[in-house]
């Protein structure tokens, strides 16, 4: 080939390129809108993990799993409506149990076709591997799970009182925390399962939200390894309002670790660009700490900071409200 023919062939797969990333990225632009915000309350938020945990450990077929998949319907369809929420129900084998799972979905701001995606995992670590004194127990989960899904359950009754800019469709899986330690095959059940099964086929949402740890004392977010391949443009959005906000002592402006989650098997899955808000450390060697009271029976109410709630509360509602273009 030709010198001259080669350099054309070369520009000319570049501006595809640049034009394809660009399209594909155009749902990761933001700018200031000048729009209303809505006020978060982290006291609700910590009623809702109280309701959550006094129902003891959500673990699979238990009838604390049970009733919170009861308590979860009841508050999205008092919200959202009884047609915007969905439950997904499906049985899968692990460990020789047959485990009857449920992820709920539910849908605001209908009438747009424009979305985005917030989640988390509702289901409670069957057992506390962590826990010196008690390793096979059930653990609490106030903040892996609860908390998540306490914020996003208050998110639910913002999104009902105040008109939104864009649809959101809140995702609670099921099935996150199942697996052995190192066994990943059996954790994400929830999501796995939803992204192999859509209930909406061709559903692409500009971006997903994941809440794991969000309300833990003592908690920072650094930028987690996935999210920034996967969304680098959100999670900097994020941490610029954050700072913005005075929140820059929890949403630190670190590169955190590369944590296997239920964002990672949606994007995989799906190809939505997802990200994990997530309470974790580095070490001097660049290990992923997660907190003390991590898959141990110190993950209780004790550990919940409501500041930390309001802090994310009030970074997302300004992202949600303000920051993305019509
Ligand atoms: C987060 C909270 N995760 C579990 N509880 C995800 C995770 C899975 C973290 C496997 C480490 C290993
Ligand atoms: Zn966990």
């Amino acid at each position: 080939m030709k010198k001259r023919t080669l350099y054309t062939l070369s520009i000319a797969v570049l501006l595809l390129y640049t034009f394809c990333t660009t399209e594909n990225r155009s749902g990761l632009q933001f700018t200031e809108q000048g729009r209303s915000v809505p006020e978060y309350s982290s006291d609700n938020a910590y009623q809702y993990i109280v309701n959550q945990v006094n129902l003891g450990p959500r673990v699979p077929n238990t009838d604390a799993h049970r009733e919170a998949i009861q308590l979860y319907n009841r508050h999205f369809r008092e919200f959202a409506g009884n047609n915007a929420v969905f439950v997904q129900s499906f049985k899968t084998e692990v460990y020789g149990d047959s485990l009857s799972l449920y992820n709920l979905i539910a849908s605001f701001g209908t009438e747009h076709s424009d979305r985005i995606l917030l989640a988390e995992h509702w289901d409670s670590r069957p057992r506390g591997e962590e826990d010196p004194s008690n390793p096979d127990a059930p653990i609490p989960g106030a903040d892996d799970g609860a908390s998540g899904v306490a914020m996003l359950m208050e998110f639910a009754k913002i999104f009902s009182e105040n008109e939104l800019p864009i649809g959101v469709d809140i995702i609670l899986f099921d099935g996150e925390d199942y697996g052995m330690p190192s066994d990943l095959d059996n954790y994400f059940l929830g999501s796995r399962y939803w992204g192999n099964n859509p209930p909406v086929p061709g559903y692409s949402p500009r971006f997903g939200i994941l809440l794991d740890m969000v309300g833990g004392v003592n908690a920072i977010f650094p930028k987690e390894g996935y999210s920034m391949q996967f969304a680098p443009n959100l999670v900097n959005e994020i941490w610029s309002i954050a700072e913005e906000f005075e929140y820059d002592n929890l949403f630190i402006d670190e590169r955190g670790g590369r944590i296997s989650d239920d964002h990672i098997v949606v994007e995989q899955l799906t190809g939505i660009p997802m990200i994990n808000i997530i309470h974790h450390r580095l070490d001097e060697s660049g290990n992923v700490n997660f907190p003390p009271y991590w898959h141990t029976q110190e993950d209780n109410l004790d550990i919940i900071d409501e500041d930390v709630m309001q802090a994310v509360g009030d970074v997302l509602l300004e992202l949600i409200y303000n920051r993305i273009p019509s």
